[in-house]
């Protein structure tokens, strides 16, 4: 039984219209990173985070999956090997683009989907830790269901500082895999910019690099292919396929 692991990052969603963090007109260009995603800066302005934060999940609803979203949800569902697509962006393009093609994490035994960074259609009580789908803005006096009280409710994102999600399964399938792709991501954040590294050195995969340009760990891949994610992802994935 072969492992596949895969690593998206902003690159992949960038030609569905959802802005990256650090190319030119990024999400970061407009916010400084300090104030928006941080346990601080909720702590100081929380209007500020839910602000940010709303913006992006009312874009979900006009963003839809593009090729690259595609070729992968077909690759995974074509797959009789173990895939785990760690994915380090809070949209739900890859879900979008699974159900487009009749597949799902939930459903199919052999594909994992793994949000590390969190997701923008959940949100967390700051209290019990509840996590709920959430579609909606969220305000300092939304309630949560679980207290009944408000400015208890914050984003199920992962923020700098905090402890990316399903660390021990991804570490796991980082050792254990025969193939670790990384898309559309700069290699600039960690613990996720360290993947290719876990895999040279305590496992066995091949490690593919799929990006507009080098990433800042491009020399450790052993293969790359650079330019738009809607072109390379769907000619990579046709060549492995085959
Ligand atoms: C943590 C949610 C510890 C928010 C995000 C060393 C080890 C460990 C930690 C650190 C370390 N050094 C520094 C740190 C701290 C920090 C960090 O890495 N800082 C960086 C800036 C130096 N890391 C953390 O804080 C992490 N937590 O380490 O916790 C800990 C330990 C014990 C106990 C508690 C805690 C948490 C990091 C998670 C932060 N949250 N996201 C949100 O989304 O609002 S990170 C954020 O950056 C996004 O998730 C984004 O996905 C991610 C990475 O960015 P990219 O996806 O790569 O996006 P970017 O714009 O950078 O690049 C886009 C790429 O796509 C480019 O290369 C571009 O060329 C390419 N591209 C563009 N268009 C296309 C394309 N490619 C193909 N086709 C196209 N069309």
């Amino acid at each position: 039984m072969k492992t596949i692991a895969i690593l998206t990052g902003a690159g992949v969603s960038a030609e569905s219209g959802l802005s990256t963090f650090r190319d030119n007109n990024g999400l970061w260009c407009n916010h400084r990173v300090e104030d928006v995603a941080t346990p601080e800066a909720f702590a100081l302005n929380p209007k500020l985070v839910q602000d940010f934060y709303n913006m992006r999940r009312a874009q979900l609803k006009e963003v839809r999956p593009n090729s690259a979203h595609l070729a992968l949800a077909k690759f995974v569902a074509a797959q009789k090997h173990k895939v785990f697509l760690i994915t380090q962006n809070v949209d739900n393009l890859h879900e979008q683009a699974d159900k487009a093609i009749g597949n799902s994490a939930q459903d199919n035994p052999y594909y994992t989907l793994i949000h590390m960074h969190g997701e923008l259609r959940k949100a967390r009580c700051s209290v019990s830790d509840e996590v709920f789908e959430w579609d909606d803005d969220i305000t300092t006096e939304t309630r949560c269901s679980c207290c009944n009280l408000p400015g208890r409710l914050r984003p199920h994102i992962v923020w700098f500082g905090e402890m990316p999600l399903h660390m021990d399964l991804i570490y796991h399938a980082l050792r254990d895999c025969d193939l670790f792709i990384s898309i559309g991501t700069s290699g600039n954040v960690y613990p996720a910019a360290g993947f290719v590294q876990e895999v040279r050195m305590n496992g066995k995969g091949h490690t593919v690099e799929l990006n507009m340009e080098p990433s800042s760990g491009h020399n450790i891949f052993a293969e790359k292919l650079y330019g738009p994610a809607t072109q390379v992802v769907p000619k990579y994935l046709a060549k492995i396929a085959a």
